[in-house]
């Protein structure tokens, strides 16, 4: 893993502590045992590899040609902004999610990652109601400073994100006196970032631009959302 600016001595156990407790369950035990925690202080752990090469290869190329990527914008000062990246949002029937300020009914399911999904929920011992996915063309797309601490993720909210093609920094920053602390990873190909407890709420994260030449990332974010966002009568 690459996790610059985290703190050499930091321990690699102590999920149940941090009640993680469905993770702490996880079937997949020599797996779990691989999770890295990302900083001491910080609920996320990385996993490097948990998609094998071949399967991320598959998947991202299906992903890539299948999904239905949309280009959204975002009233900013008065006019609508292009959001610097393509995104989708696919989920179990009647289950919406608001994103770039509006309200978006799911697409559905590819056989590939409903069974992504299921591989998630098993290692998590949780369930996930579904899956907002980025898609970054360039170095110019990304994803500036924010925490996904949206309502109806429901409080402390478990985030399984899996990115696919190019490494790209993703950043943790977090305010400490009057400077901010940052915590960076080189998410790789079949990678699993999970986020949990106070991560959305104490840390922001981003996506920053490059200049580097760099090829086509895209990440996928697994979220559960609250009971009372769930399936709406049609
Ligand atoms: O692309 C990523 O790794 C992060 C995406 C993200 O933060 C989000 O969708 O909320
Ligand atoms: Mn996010």
């Amino acid at each position: 893993m690459t996790v610059r600016g985290a703190d050499a001595s930091h321990e690699r156990s102590g999920w149940e502590a941090d009640g993680l407790a469905m993770v702490s369950q996880a079937a997949s035990l020599p797996a779990m045992s691989r999770l890295e925690r990302v900083a001491p202080d910080l609920d996320a752990a990385y996993l490097p590899d948990f998609l094998g090469r071949d399967e991320a290869d598959t998947l991202l190329e299906e992903l890539l040609g299948q999904l239905r990527w949309s280009q959204e914008s975002v009233a900013m000062f008065g006019r609508r902004t292009p959001v610097p990246r393509l995104l989708t949002w696919i989920a179990d029937p009647g289950r919406h999610y608001a994103y770039s300020g509006i309200e978006h009914a799911p697409e559905p399911w590819p056989a590939r990652l409903l069974e992504l999904r299921r591989r998630l929920e098993a290692f998590t011992h949780a369930s996930f109601a579904g899956v907002l996915a980025n898609r970054y063309c360039s170095g110019a797309d990304c994803v500036g400073w924010h925490g996904d601490d949206e309502a109806e993720l429901g409080p402390d909210p478990l985030i399984a994100s899996i990115s696919l093609g190019a490494e790209r920094r993703f950043v943790f920053r977090r305010r400490e006196g009057g400077r901010w602390r940052r915590v960076e990873l080189l998410p790789a190909h079949g990678s699993l970032l999970l986020m949990w407890g106070r991560s959305q709420r104490d840390w922001q994260h981003a996506l920053p631009r490059t200049r580097r030449p760099v090829g086509e990332r895209v990440n996928l974010t697994f979220r559960r959302l609250a009971a009372d966002a769930g399936p709406r009568s049609a």
